[in-house]
């Protein structure tokens, strides 16, 4: 009885009404069977003891992570001179949080950039904010929030919902049926972020007074604080280093340009932390 007036309901819906949540509901099917069909090819390897692995998307184009927060984690473990390995897999997710990057250590899993480094820092004993004063400490933290909670929001709507969308898609490696879904996902995750409520223009205003503040406060320093690069550069690096390789020709990316101290920054990062820069950003690098 239930079932047969669910069909007589959905045989008097109009026809496009049909036909998008038909697709819908396949491209959520394929997603799924893709991403369970991506864990189980990664589940294979077998590392040794204490082995730190980084699980993210694979490398490159232009940036050895199109996720800034992977450019981070690896950045920051590069300034403290811990040897890591990575595992790449377009879809693999932390279990927990159904996030990337994540760490696995030991068999244990760690996700979000955060948890991972103050994991990290006990295990392998060093500390986070080494030669840095309370006060560098609370400024640090107000400009890494600002890039990855505010900042990051710019770049994730210009890059997912935005007209460019399918370049990023099309770069990762996503297939191409499930393009539309994955947009609509992201669609309906920065609206209910807040940063998909506003128009490009409005976007690209947001995210240049984020980089006027960051741009202002470097200023002719080397690194945020002076001479040192520490936890902050990295997290800010990850960010600026994707929209100044990696810009998609977006118009909120493109804010950069207008701050040489900022394109200066990311080159000498890059210099300082990357030497194997060009092999990273190979789409068939394994490291
Ligand atoms: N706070 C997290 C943020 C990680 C994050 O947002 N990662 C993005 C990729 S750059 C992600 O997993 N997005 C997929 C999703 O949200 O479903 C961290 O620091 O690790």
């Amino acid at each position: 009885m239930a079932l047969s007036k669910v069909t007589d309901t959905f045989a008097e819906l109009p026809l496009s009404v049909k036909v998008i949540g038909g697709t819908a509901v396949a491209g959520t099917f394929f997603l799924t069977v893709w991403r369970r069909l991506s864990v189980r090819k990664s589940e294979r390897k077998v590392y040794p003891p204490d082995t730190i692995v980084i699980c993210q998307i694979g490398r490159g184009p232009h940036v050895p992570s199109l996720s800034n927060f992977a450019i981070k984690i690896e950045t920051y473990l590069r300034l403290e001179g811990i040897p890591y390995q990575v595992e790449h897999n377009k879809f693999r997710r932390s279990k927990k949080t159904g996030k990337i990057p994540f760490i696995e250590y030991n068999g244990e899993e760690v996700s979000d950039t955060e948890f991972i480094l103050e994991f990290l820092s006990k295990k392998k004993r060093f500390d986070l904010y080494r030669g840095l004063t309370s006060e560098q400490i609370a400024v640090g933290r107000a400009f890494q929030k600002m890039i990855e909670e505010n900042s990051y929001w710019c770049v994730l709507t210009e890059r997912w919902v935005h007209e460019k969308s399918y370049a990023i898609q099309k770069a990762i490696g996503v297939p191409r049926y499930l393009w539309g879904t994955l947009q609509r996902q992201m669609k309906k995750m920065v609206y209910v972020q807040g940063m998909g409520r506003h128009t490009p223009e409005e976007i690209r205003y947001i995210f240049s007074e984020d980089l006027k503040a960051l741009s202002t406060y470097i200023g002719s320093k080397k690194f945020l604080f002076g001479e040192e690069a520490c936890k902050f550069d990295c997290a800010i690096f990850g960010l600026l280093a994707n929209i100044y390789w990696a810009p998609f020709d977006g118009l909120v990316s493109s804010v950069i340009k207008e701050y040489p101290n900022l394109c200066e920054y990311c080159e000498r990062m890059k210099e300082a932390f990357w030497p194997d820069w060009e092999e990273m950003i190979q789409k068939d690098c394994t490291r």
